[in-house]
């Protein structure tokens, strides 16, 4: 990939990851909605907390699932039988989840809502780029900006939408292209190792805020990392001093500007 050099372009557009950075949807969602749909199905299967956690390198829902297929015993041995189950088992955990987050909603992370209102006033555009199913997004973000949510966002990029999912970067390529901007035009948001590859395999420079499940991952080539937008301490490279508390459009139009790599190796 090309690596960004010092620049003074200006920002236009910032490109969320959804779960894990807008909110703590795999701890607090998925994982839950998953062993729900086991049991709703009549399937004895528990993915606890450890078991999730490693299961997150494969993206994708129902290619999560039949990723854990391939190590259990009592799965079917067909491969059109695991495939029909792990649709099921999708379709079942997407209807659960949307309920659950309808009953309570899962919080959006620290500092992530005045960072979007502040973006929109600025008169930058929002895009999403995710790897999960467009009703997924629906359920968390109707509960937080309303049913008329996505017209905030210009380019909104799911699962659905592409051949290939993270870490692969067609999903930051078609929301490039939705917005007729270039890589460097925009920032994205992300939080775990195979989000920020996407990212950076699209060229687009990646600030990550490390969620549950990533706390100690390895990030390589973010311009900024950091525990979350709600807070100014722990981030490298450190921002600029300020009255705020939370991380602002104005920090992360400085770390586009400089556009210095940061690895972090954990
Ligand atoms: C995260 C994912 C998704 C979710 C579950 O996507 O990998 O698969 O775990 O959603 P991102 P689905 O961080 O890019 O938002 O079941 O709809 O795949
Ligand atoms: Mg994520």
């Amino acid at each position: 990939m090309t690596v960004p050099a010092r620049s003074d372009r200006r920002l236009k557009a910032l490109l969320w990851d959804v779960d894990g950075t807008l909110a703590e949807t795999e701890r607090d969602g998925h994982r839950i909605a998953f062993n729900a749909a086991f049991a709703a199905c009549g399937i004895d299967w528990r993915w606890d907390e450890t078991h999730y956690g490693r299961l997150l390198h494969v993206t994708g829902g129902r290619e999560r699932l039949l990723h854990d297929m391939t190590g259990r015993h009592d799965a079917p041995a067909l491969a059109d039988e695991r495939d029909a189950l792990a649709r099921k088992l999708h379709a079942q955990k997407n209807r659960l989840y949307a309920e659950q987050l309808a009953a309570h909603a899962i919080p959006l992370r620290d500092g992530v809502e005045p960072l979007l209102r502040e973006a929109l006033a600025a008169g930058l555009r929002l895009g999403i780029a995710t790897t999960t199913s467009r009703s997924n997004v629906d359920a968390l973000l109707r509960g937080h900006l309303g049913p008329r949510w996505a017209t905030h966002f210009a380019a909104i990029v799911c699962g659905e939408d592409v051949a290939h999912k993270k870490p692969d970067p067609e999903v930051y390529r078609k929301a490039l292209e939705a917005l007729r901007i270039g890589p460097l035009d925009a920032v994205a948001i992300e939080d775990s190792p195979g989000g920020a590859a996407a990212a950076r395999a699209a060229d687009v420079p990646v600030i990550v805020t490390r969620s549950a499940y990533f706390q100690a991952s390895t990030f390589e080539g973010a311009i900024a990392i950091g525990p979350h937008f709600g807070d100014r301490r722990g981030w490298k490279p450190a921002p600029a001093a300020s009255a705020e508390s939370r991380i602002t459009l104005a920090d992360i139009e400085g770390w586009h500007a400089q556009m210095d790599i940061v690895s972090q190796v954990a």
